[in-house]
């Protein structure tokens, strides 16, 4: 029995201390250097090479290095073991502090402040209270949820949109494509933190930019492929949207002669809006080995027809 790390982004060493301090006979094994694949029962993986999960015939988890599992879930041959989604305090935190300061960034003119300060201009203008500044979070998750309460907390008036209503203190609840019209006209400034799907693709639309009140901001910390690129660009440039800020992109890194890079009125991010840490990830990561070992059910197992 051993794991397999693999990841392009993730410290191994940084994984293997954390997860011997929780497991010390663990048989931590770093990609591509893991002996007999028949020995591999877990994989703690993040973006994995097209087809190589289906190498390990014995692998009982898949444990997920990110939050989001659309990769993973698109990958064919993809084997039929359990899936656990990243959930970690540190990943949750730097979440929120992204979005928070997204928001108040745009909140409080400072997208504006940055153009004019090119041109040489002073452009005397004062934000609304908080209080009057609506803040919309499509997804209440994990990630959602602690954002919203946090948005909440610094005084907006959040509401948020999911699946199913939310009881969430201070956060209005909207739920399902029936509340989707209501919970865009009372938002300002939206933040996208919902799982890519075949029902929340290409959410970030025309039509979704045409249902937010005019001059709204729009935040996608999610995935690229929540939005559609060239009806946001045409949202920025006709006054319906006010300010875009960008972590995710269908094409990562985004390519250099994308029009996104030269928007005045987009900020981009090179998908670093929230990071898990080793440290207070691994008593999560060890459960779930255990589990897998045990036959358990996974903590944060993703239901795949869900599709998170
Ligand atoms: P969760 O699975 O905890 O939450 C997903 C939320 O989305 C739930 O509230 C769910 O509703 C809602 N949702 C799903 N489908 C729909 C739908 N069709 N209509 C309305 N609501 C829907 O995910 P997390 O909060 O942990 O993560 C969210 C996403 O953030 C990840 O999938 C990933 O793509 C992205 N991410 C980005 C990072 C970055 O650095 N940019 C880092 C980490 C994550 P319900 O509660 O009713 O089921
Ligand atoms: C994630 C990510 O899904 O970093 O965790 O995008």
């Amino acid at each position: 029995m051993a794991l397999m790390f693999l990841s392009p982004d993730d410290p191994p060493e940084a994984w293997r201390a954390a997860l011997l301090a929780e497991i010390p006979e663990l048989d931590f094994r770093i990609w591509p250097e893991v002996g007999d694949p028949a020995e591999i029962d877990v994989a703690l993986v993040w973006q994995p090479p097209p087809g190589e999960l289906a190498r390990y015939p014995n692998l009982r988890a898949i444990l997920s290095l990110g939050a989001g599992i659309d990769g993973l879930l698109a990958q064919a041959g993809l084997p039929a073991v359990p899936i656990a989604r990243m959930v970690d305090p540190s990943l949750t935190r730097t979440m929120t502090e992204y979005v928070l300061l997204a928001a108040l960034r745009h909140h409080r003119h400072f997208d504006r402040f940055e153009r004019v300060q090119r041109a040489g201009r002073w452009s005397f203008a004062l934000p609304p209270q908080a209080a009057d500044r609506r803040v919309g979070v499509m997804g209440l998750g994990v990630l959602g949820s602690a954002a919203a309460a946090s948005l909440a907390a610094h005084g907006f008036l959040v509401a948020g949109w999911s699946r199913e209503a939310k009881q969430l203190a201070g956060v209005d609840s909207f739920a399902g494509r029936a509340g989707l019209a209501a919970f865009l006209a009372r938002t300002d400034i939206l933040v996208c933190l919902l799982p890519l799907t075949r029902d929340t693709e290409g959410i970030l639309s025309a039509a979704t930019f045409a249902g937010l009140p005019r001059g709204a901001f729009v935040i996608n910390v999610a995935r690229g492929a929540h939005l559609a690129e060239a009806d946001l660009i045409e949202a920025l440039d006709s006054g319906q949207l006010a300010g875009a800020t960008l972590d995710v992109f269908r094409e990562e890194p985004l390519p250099p002669d994308n029009p996104l890079w030269r928007h005045p009125k987009v900020l981009i991010t090179p998908h670093v809006a929230s990071y898990a840490s080793p440290l207070t990830a691994a008593e999560g990561v060890a459960e779930n080995i255990r589990r897998a070992r045990t036959g358990r059910p996974l903590l944060h197992q993703v239901d795949r027809d869900r599709g998170y």
